[in-house]
């Protein structure tokens, strides 16, 4: 029987376990990355594990999150990062240099290769034919050390396209398509794989805005085969030299079939508060009674922000100016990029339209400046529009391609930018302005032991952790609904991003979207246990929506379903993630009510249902918590982080 790409790739990374669907393995990681917001915290684990140097292909410590320097917390954590990447033999991506999927994508990524990275969107990479998977900071530091990355091998998703993209319409309108069919917990325990002859019609930066969002899925990563295209992007980057073709056999056996006709395609958006709440621009407009008034647009983000983006955004803005009532924001998504905006003109138009342009980094994405006003209406090309993410708690997000937000800055309303007529071709530099100055190589390893680690006073230690007790009995501090997000639970934003490697600190917001009084609660009950509805944990990759929890006591999570990475977050950090078996048990558990679970090691350990006494209600309800006899032993003594040379 034949095998699907990502089955290829898989399969020829397996150094644990058995390569068999439904069973977990251990993968050969070849390259890591992290971010600045989450890179803190994974450099010190990495650095408690005691390990020299690296020992992946490539690992790459990237500053693109935390780039408002309002204080000297950010400032630090840059500088603590820059000097465990010298001493640690990892390549130092400076601010400015971009955000680091598209910068990763430009100079790092192969085709055929693994890459984790502490950043949910690190399958980015699947764009030119890697195996690139979002993780949770510790399992990047353990993947760095040289340990295997973990995954459920996955069940494989086949997307056929077919047709072409008519004028006007985008890679971004692809992917709201799926996200529409399979909403934001359809890709969990999946990898999305695209295929067809649709393939061979998308470019590069294309491809890699549709596996970029497949993160919104709750996807384990998606991927495109390697191709000619591919061959072409990386000789336009110098790097023709790691090209290798890729594809699935003829007779690859996939789990799930999709077909899509790219032809049959229009412009989209997601609207509030969640990437699959996707409409017709058409249907949009006509519910705000004709044409929805817009206040902000911002254009950019590792979903949208490579050259092709920008020279179409150039094209759409140039000649006009941005209408009185909007604020445009465009932040280009590596130095690279606006380089070559600065040499092609296309930089010039967007000024000359009154675009407000931002350094490149995630920036307003992160919700890092450029918030809207109160109740704003902000049209952005970027991946996440989950409710307060743009530092305004009642602004109305909606996500669109490039051409839409372009097009609907200068009208002012949300516009179909296929009014725009005839769509020139978007030709692609054969060469790019390739000058990789801003990224620092690591010091010589003989010279390692002399480099001095720079920690800055915000820069605290990794909570404590402790075994996993006999039994447990507490409150249910917090009761929330469903697809509750990671940003619900550990807020970003440039008031609490900069608290991220000061873990009692920022765990005073943690859950301040739904209940600004849970962080004192929590402590003051010691030790407690949160209830949640479906797909908890969804988004971002932050192991500090595991880790606030831990300092604040929560001792178990129980929900209907969690999602991928925030469930192996918990597990790391020690907390217990527990399913309903019966859903309909969530109801019957309030805030406040007593929860009890007696021999909880012994039913950890037999692997099966494990009972929960609601003591206040005087019922009982079975839960699950599924664990390979590795992931059985870690939880058991209280997470990773109280074992990190098990690797
Ligand atoms: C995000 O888009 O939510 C982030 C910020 O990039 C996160 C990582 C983080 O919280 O630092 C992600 O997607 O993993
Ligand atoms: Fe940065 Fe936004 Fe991409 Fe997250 S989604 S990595 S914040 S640009």
């Amino acid at each position: 029987m034949g095998l699907t790409l990502a089955e290829k790739i898989l399969k020829a990374h397996t150094v644990d376990g058995v390569f068999e669907k439904g069973r977990e393995i251990g993968l050969k990681i070849d390259q890591t990355l992290t971010q600045d917001a989450t890179g803190t915290m994974a450099y010190i684990e990495f650095e408690a594990m005691g390990i020299g140097q690296v020992k992946t292909e490539r690992s790459v410590a990237y500053i693109d999150h935390n780039t408002l320097q309002s204080g000297f917390e950010n400032a630090d954590d840059h500088r603590f990062i820059a000097s465990v990447a010298k001493k640690h033999g990892i390549y130092y991506s400076r601010p400015g240099n971009g955000i680091c999927h598209q910068v990763h994508l430009e100079r790092f990524g192969a085709p055929g290769k693994t890459l984790i990275g502490s950043d949910s969107h690190t399958p980015t990479g699947g764009g030119i034919g890697m195996i690139a998977i979002g993780a949770g900071g510790l399992d990047v530091a353990v993947a760095m050390g040289g340990g295997a990355y973990y995954i459920t091998y996955p069940k494989i998703v086949n997307v056929r396209l077919t047709g072409k993209l008519s004028p006007w319409v985008s890679a971004k309108d692809v992917i709201l398509k799926l996200l529409s069919l399979l909403s934001v917990k359809g890709g969990v325990g999946k990898i999305i794989e695209y295929t067809g002859e649709g393939v061979g019609t998308l470019s590069v930066p294309e491809r890699a805005t549709i596996t970029n969002m497949g993160a919104e899925l709750g996807a384990t990563t998606s991927i495109f085969p390697s191709d000619e295209r591919t061959r072409a992007f990386l000789k336009a980057e110098g790097r023709e030299d790691v090209w290798i073709p890729l594809s699935a056999d003829a007779d690859a056996v996939y789990d799930e079939e999709v077909d899509i006709d790219l032809s049959s395609l229009e412009p989209m958006a997601a609207c509030p508060h969640s990437p699959d709440n996707v409409k017709s621009l058409g249907e949009i407009n006509a519910e705000a009674g004709g044409r929805m008034k817009i206040d902000q647009v911002c254009i950019g983000s590792c979903t949208n922000s490579s050259l092709a983006d920008m020279l179409k955004v150039a094209y759409i803005l140039d000649g006009k100016t941005v209408h009185p009532d909007v604020s445009l924001a465009v932040s280009p998504g590596s130095k690279q990029v606006l380089t070559m905006m600065a040499q092609n003109g296309a930089l010039e138009k967007i000024l000359a339209a009154g675009a407000r342009v931002l350094e490149s980094a995630c920036g307003p994405c992160i919700g890092m400046g450029q918030s809207p006003n109160s109740a704003g209406i902000s049209l952005r090309t970027f991946n996440r529009n989950f409710e307060g993410r743009s530092g305004t708690k009642d602004a109305r997000v909606y996500l669109v391609s490039p051409e839409v937000a372009a097009a609907s800055a200068v009208a002012g309303y949300l516009c179909d930018p296929r009014a725009l007529g005839d769509m020139p071709a978007f030709v692609l530099p054969e060469q790019f302005a390739v000058n990789d100055n801003m990224i620092t190589p690591p010091a010589d390893p003989k010279d390692a032991d002399g480099i001095e680690i720079l920690r800055g006073p915000n820069i605290k230690e990794y909570p404590k952790t402790a075994p996993l007790a006999d039994h447990l009995r507490a409150e249910c501090s917090l009761k929330v609904g469903d697809n509750i997000t990671t940003d619900h639970i550990m807020p970003a934003g440039a008031k609490i991003l900069p608290l991220r490697s000061n873990i009692p600190a920022i765990s005073k917001h943690c859950f301040a979207v739904c209940d600004e009084s849970f962080p004192e609660r929590a402590l003051a009950l010691g030790q407690s246990i949160v209830v949640g509805g479906s797909n908890y944990g969804q988004g971002s990759s932050r192991e500090h929506a595991a880790l606030a929890p831990l300092y604040l006591g929560v001792k178990a999570v129980i929900v209907k379903s969690f999602a991928r990475i925030h469930r192996q977050n918990l597990l790391n950090a020690g907390i217990l993630p527990l399913e309903f078996v019966d859903e309909a048990d969530y109801d019957a558990v309030s805030q406040g009510d007593i929860l009890a679970v007696e021999d909880l090691r012994d039913q950890v350990s037999a692997g099966g249902p494990i009972v929960v006494k609601n003591l206040t209600k005087g019922k009982s309800f079975e839960t699950r918590c599924e664990l390979s006899e590795r992931m059985r032993a870690i939880l058991l003594c209280g997470g990773h982080s109280t074992t990190p040379r098990q690797i």
